[in-house]
Formats: structure tokens, C-alpha cells, sequence
């Protein structure tokens, strides 16, 4: 048995949960199996892997540059509370499950889940599974979740079982919900060839869906006649710079200078009054975070394109038919420019509306915006929304999705009785706090239950398809 565990708990812990090298070696194995010549295999390689680490220093940016606003704001104003994020979710789950004396089921049931997944399409004739999920991070962010999810609220799964049936259940998920995205994927991005595996895979299938009905796709985002001067906003780092300046420019000022500028709080981007006037600290910081979502685009590009083209391959030999189900960011650069931040901004506005309901109604458990969920779920609900039903249909979506982060997380916390923190991201509001109460009140066999949900999703997309070809191709299907 350790024979056949050590490989893959080294592979678990060296590359599938390294997404760069994980990524990196799907190129190699693709483009090697497209027969290429080996310097474009070793240039594939490396740009598909630096092009990730990039991703990684643009995420990570982002969120560093975010926390310690945060922290100080969680000590200024004397809040207990879960920030709905999922670093911040991780932490939580893993503090929860080791109270639990379950630390190690997260890990097992990542390989196990994988697997799951690859098997859901390597039998995709007779599952009607398209893709496969392979963005690691997110991945073990999910299994630790889940893993709470499972476990503290089926006691029954509480012994060796455990891994097992968490692991079931999140290669089911992860395999059900990006083959969900296919279509509307394919839609945006004209035939791009790949899925999403993110976080929010059931409100962009949902999104799709519903946004015709809130607005014309000809009035996109794009198309809005705004005034001239606004028209600097097309501009990516002008937009997310002076959104940034506005909202955390204005968080900071009214925490100011003296908790800004406590090290042991605030940690590293702390501020240093006898350096640099605090205006000038504020303007750096929120510039700071365009800077991030910059660099986060630029790496995402290089990635996807080299694993676009090299998942052929694997999809022509390995696993005919497959599609790589990707990090959601991908998505962003086929939208119109306007609807990353437009997502942002109205995720966060029913964001912080929600927020100063939990306060007004003293809500005990009060949720703190994180970064991830409000800017990459929101951002991407607008992008769908805005191809398939404009302006009006991103807005409000994108609105609803805010509102929905808080109003739900708080009650997961609840449920799940986090310290901290929570996922946040929309996925974990809806399904899976539904499935959270169908755990706790049927156990065993809600846990069943749910599992054939996930297998009758694909069974009723591909009974639904006219064309049966264009559903295995991805294809959007004939009016
Ligand atoms: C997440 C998460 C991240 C970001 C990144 C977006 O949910 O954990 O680090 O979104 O994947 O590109």
C-alpha cells in the first residue's frame, strides 16, 4: 500500500497542488502528444508555468494589499467576524477539521476527487462529462470546505469512510458544475475550448440563463453612451485604479494614520509615518492594487493560451472530447472591457448594503468582505451576464450575487460554526449551503441524495440538447 500511496502523495503534494507545475506539465504531455518539436514542448512548458507563477504574485498581491485593511478595520471597530474569503475559509476549515481530529481528510479526498473526476470523463458516454478541473488552488480550498460540510454534519462519515465520501462528493462537484459552464464559456469566448473550474460555476450557468431576461445583449456594457470624459474608464488601469482610490482610499482615510502605522498589526505595507506623508501612503496602497490585477491578467493570458492549445492533445488521445476547466480569470479578457469592474463595483455595493443590514438588525454573527469572492465571482457574473442581456442584466446580477455573498455566508457560518472566516465565493452560498441542510437533517442518505443530483445534471443537459454532436463538441445548440 505505501508502495502505491508515497508516488501519489508526492504528485498530490508537489504538483497537484502546485497549479504552476501542474499546468506546466499538462502542456508538456499535450504538445507531446501532439507530436510537437521538443523546443516548443520546453517553450510551451515554461511559458504555461511562468505564466501561472504570475498568477500566483497578481492573486497574492491582490490579497496581501487587501488584509491588512481588514485587520485594521476588524480592530478599529471592534468587530467579531467571519471574512468571507476563501484563504481566510481555509484557515477556518482546517482549524475546524483539526479540532475534529480530521486534519489529513482534505488531502486524501483531493487526489480521490480528482480521480473521480477524471473517471466522470474518461466514461463520459455514459456520464455526459466533459471536463475536467485542474485549477489546484482552488481545489484545496474546496476540499477543505467540503470537508466540514461532510463531516461535521454527518457524524456517520466521522471514521475511515470520511476521505472517501468527501472525496466522492467533491470530484462529483467539480466535474458536474464546470460541465455545466461549457456552453455559455464556448459562447463568450467564440469557441475558446475550455470551461471554467472556479468557484461559481452554478451562478454562471444560472446567469446564462436568466440574463436574456433583464436586459439586450446589444446594450452591452461596451455600447453604453457615456459621457466623454468617462471614456478614460475603458482603460483597464484607469478604471480599477480610480475605483480602487475611491473605495479603499476611503476605508483608509477613516482608519488612519495611527493604526495604519502599527507594524505588529498591520504587518508588512504598513505605514511609515517619518517615510512618507499618509495621503501619499493612501494613494500608493490603493494604486498598488491595479498594479496586482495587471499583472494577474498578463500571467492568466500566457497560461491559458499554451493550455488551450496543448489540452488538444491530452483531449485527442487521453480523454477524447475533454475540456480543461480553468481558472474563471480567463474568462475576463473576453468581455467587454467595462465588466470586471462594473461586477466589482456592484458586488460590493450589495456587499456592503447587506452588511449594514446584518448591523442594523444585530445580526450575531457579522460578515467582512473579502477580496476574492467580491471582485472574481461578481467580476465574472458581470462578463457572462453582460454578453448574454447588457448593461441592466450585469448590474442587477452582479448586485443580487453581492448581496446573496453575505446574507448566505452569514448563515453558513452558522451552520458550519466557523471561527474567522468562510469560502464566500457564490458557489458555497448556493448549492452547497443547501446541501449543507440536507446533510444535517437526512445524513447519510441526504449525502446520497446529493450525490445523484450531481449525476442527473449532465444526464438532463445532454437529454435537453437537440444536437446530440454539439453537446460532446461543446457547441452552443441550434434555436
Ligand atoms: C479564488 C482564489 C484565488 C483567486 C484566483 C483568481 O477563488 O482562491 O486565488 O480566486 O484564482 O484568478
Amino acid at each position: 500500500m505505501e508502495f502505491f500511496l508515497a508516488p501519489l502523495n508526492w504528485f498530490s503534494q508537489n504538483i497537484l497542488q502546485n497549479p504552476a507545475f501542474f499546468v506546466g506539465l499538462l502542456v508538456l504531455v499535450g504538445y507531446l502528444l501532439l507530436n510537437k518539436p521538443f523546443h516548443e514542448v520546453f517553450a510551451g512548458f515554461i511559458k504555461a508555468t511562468v505564466g501561472y507563477l504570475i498568477l500566483n504574485v497578481g492573486a497574492g498581491g491582490l490579497v496581501n494589499t487587501f488584509r491588512p485593511i481588514l485587520v485594521a478595520l476588524a480592530k478599529k471597530f471592534e468587530l467579531k467576524a467571519a471574512v468571507i474569503d476563501p484563504y481566510f475559509g481555509l484557515a477556518a476549515a482546517n482549524a475546524k477539521l483539526e479540532g475534529m481530529g480530521f486534519i489529513s481528510v482534505a488531502t486524501t479526498a483531493l487526489l480521490i476527487g480528482f480521480g473521480v473526476n477524471i473517471l466522470l470523463v474518461a466514461l463520459r458516454k455514459v456520464t455526459k462529462i466533459r471536463t475536467l478541473f485542474i485549477t489546484g488552488h482552488i481545489m484545496v480550498q474546496q476540499a477543505a470546505t467540503i470537508s466540514v460540510f461532510v463531516l461535521l454534519l454527518i457524524p456517520q462519515f466521522q471514521n475511515a469512510l470520511g476521505a472517501w465520501a468527501v472525496g466522492i462528493i467533491c470530484g462529483l462537484y467539480w466535474a458536474v458544475s464546470s460541465n455545466m459552464t461549457v456552453e455559455a464559456t464556448q459562447r463568450l469566448t467564440g469557441g475558446g475550448g475550455f470551461a471554467i473550474g472556479h468557484q461559481q460555476q452554478f451562478a454562471i450557468w444560472f446567469v446564462d440563463k436568466v440574463a436574456p431576461f433583464f436586459g439586450k445583449k446589444e446594450e452591452n456594457l461596451d455600447n453604453l453612451k457615456l459621457p466623454t470624459f468617462l471614456s478614460i474608464f475603458h482603460d483597464t488601469v484607469v478604471a480599477s485604479a480610480t475605483l480602487m482610490l475611491v473605495f479603499f482610499g476611503g476605508i483608509l482615510a477613516v482608519l488612519g494614520p495611527e493604526i495604519m502605522s502599527n507594524v505588529e498589526l498591520i504587518g508588512p505595507g504598513a505605514y511609515v509615518p517619518a517615510k512618507q506623508a499618509f495621503f501619499m501612503y493612501i494613494l500608493q496602497t490603493s494604486l498598488t492594487f491595479s498594479v496586482y490585477l495587471f499583472i494577474l491578467m498578463q500571467g492568466v493570458r500566457m497560461f491559458v493560451s499554451e493550455l488551450t492549445n496543448a489540452f488538444q492533445g491530452i483531449s485527442n488521445k487521453l480523454l477524447p472530447g475533454s475540456f480543461p476547466a480553468v481558472d474563471v480569470a480567463a474568462s475576463y479578457g473576453f468581455g467587454s472591457s467595462n465588466a470586471v469592474l462594473s461586477g466589482f463595483a456592484f458586488g460590493l455595493i450589495g456587499q456592503l448594503l447587506t452588511i449594514t443590514l446584518l448591523v442594523i438588525f444585530k445580526n450575531p454573527i457579522l460578515i467582512i468582505t473579502g477580496f476574492v469572492p467580491v471582485f472574481f465571482d461578481n467580476a465574472a457574473i458581470a462578463v457572462f451576464a453582460d454578453k448574454r442581456g447588457g448593461w441592466k442584466a450585469a448590474v442587477a446580477l452582479s448586485f443580487i450575487s453581492g448581496v446573496i455573498q453575505v446574507a448566505l455566508g452569514a448563515v453558513a457560518v452558522g451552520l458550519l460554526d466557523l471561527a474567522g472566516g468562510y469560502h464566500g465565493n457564490i458557489d458555497f452560498e448556493f448549492p452547497w449551503l443547501a446541501f449543507g441542510y440536507i446533510f444535517k437533517y437526512l445524513g447519510v442518505i441526504g449525502y446520497a441524495a446529493v450525490c445523484l443530483f450531481f449525476l442527473a445534471i449532465p444526464q438532463l443537459q445532454f437529454a435537453k440538447a437537440k444536437d446530440k454532436e454539439a453537446y460532446y463538441r461543446g457547441e452552443a445548440q441550434p434555436k
